[in-house]
């Protein structure tokens, strides 16, 4: 647990010169003044955190604060981390049991240059370390260079890419994908999809039948939509279009360490109760995270380095 939240908090102060270390230096002041309240929800909103989203959190946070007649600094920040803490524990949606013998799909999906491939290299390596067998399939055949750019992953961290010629049907790379899964006994396979914007409805039409193709062979899937936390608010819209279009099941979030709007994924989980599943803190290999609100949230106000 120690390594998560060192993990966690590396990709947090990476974000230091805006939202995170404003938000805790508010609260190294020993008084908090109605100046002071003002200050944190400017801070919010312009974190990204989103209008609706601020208001609710302060709201509650108010409310604690008169409930429980509190006037320290710090109790008062205790109060805000709760309720953050609470605002980012969206529940998974609950996923069919995965027997013993089947093999478990994440498909990777998102707007162009989010970093769905870089993404998809950072998961396949933490499932390998787990001792699991995974297997990439490299359905963004979009790109002439996309097959390629998986490929040279796979070879750097060890793991078999599945990939046909630029302009195949990418729902056959699937297919093949998981036959060859099943042959080679993976049971971990992390299928790459062309970037799309969210608003081009053949392309999301296309993104529907590449999961329908994976669902015929099984239901124990996950579809982990990559939002780049620099875009802000588009983030939402992201999410939205692309759950109606495929059932998005959680967030892997990416550049966090580049963004003073890290506020992104509040609004996320209060707007949208999808889970954010992992955090990308840059661009090597390792810098990633599975997210955990708690430690997340710890991250944020822990001291500045
Ligand atoms: N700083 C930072 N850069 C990242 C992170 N994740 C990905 N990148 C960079 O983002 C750029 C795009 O990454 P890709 O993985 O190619 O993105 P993609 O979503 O697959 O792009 P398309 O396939 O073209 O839609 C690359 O330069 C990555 O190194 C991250 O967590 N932090
Ligand atoms: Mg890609």
């Amino acid at each position: 647990m120690a390594d998560l939240f060192e993990r966690t908090e590396r990709g947090v102060k990476r974000s230091r010169e805006g939202f995170f270390s404003r938000i805790a230096d508010l609260f190294s002041r020993s008084k908090i003044e109605d100046s002071t309240w003002d200050e944190l929800e400017e801070l919010l909103i312009t974190a990204d955190v989103g209008v609706e989203t601020t208001d609710r959190v302060l709201t509650e946070v108010r409310k604690r604060v008169k409930n429980e007649k509190l006037v320290e600094s710090s109790q008062i920040r205790d109060a805000l981390k709760a309720e953050m803490k609470l605002l980012l524990s969206v529940v998974p949606k609950t996923m069919v049991a995965n027997p013993a013998d089947s093999v478990k799909i994440i498909l990777m999906v998102g707007v162009n240059g989010t970093g769905k491939t870089t993404s998809i290299a950072k998961l396949a390596t933490e499932y390998k370390n787990r001792g699991e067998k995974v297997l990439l399939g490299a359905a963004d055949t979009f790109r002439a260079a996309a097959a390629d750019q998986l490929k040279t992953w796979g070879e750097r961290i060890g793991v078999d890419v599945i990939a046909h010629q630029p302009g195949a049907d990418p729902g056959a790379v699937v297919f093949d994908t998981l036959e060859a899964a099943r042959s080679r006994q993976a049971n971990v396979v992390i299928i790459d999809t062309a970037g799309r914007l969210q608003t081009k409805h053949n392309l999301m039409d296309e993104l529907k039948k590449i999961k329908k193709v994976a669902a015929k062979y099984q239901t124990d899937m996950e579809v982990l939509l990559v939002i780049d936390a620099t875009t802000g608010q588009n983030g939402l819209s992201q999410a939205r279009s692309f759950t109606e279009a495929t059932d998005v099941t959680g967030i892997f979030l990416t550049k966090l360490d580049g963004t003073a709007k890290g506020g992104i994924v509040f609004a996320i989980c209060n707007e949208l109760q999808i889970p954010i599943e992992y955090i990308g803190t840059g661009e090597k290999i390792d810098d990633i995270a599975p997210f955990d609100a708690g430690l997340f949230v710890e991250a944020i106000f822990s001291k500045a380095v």
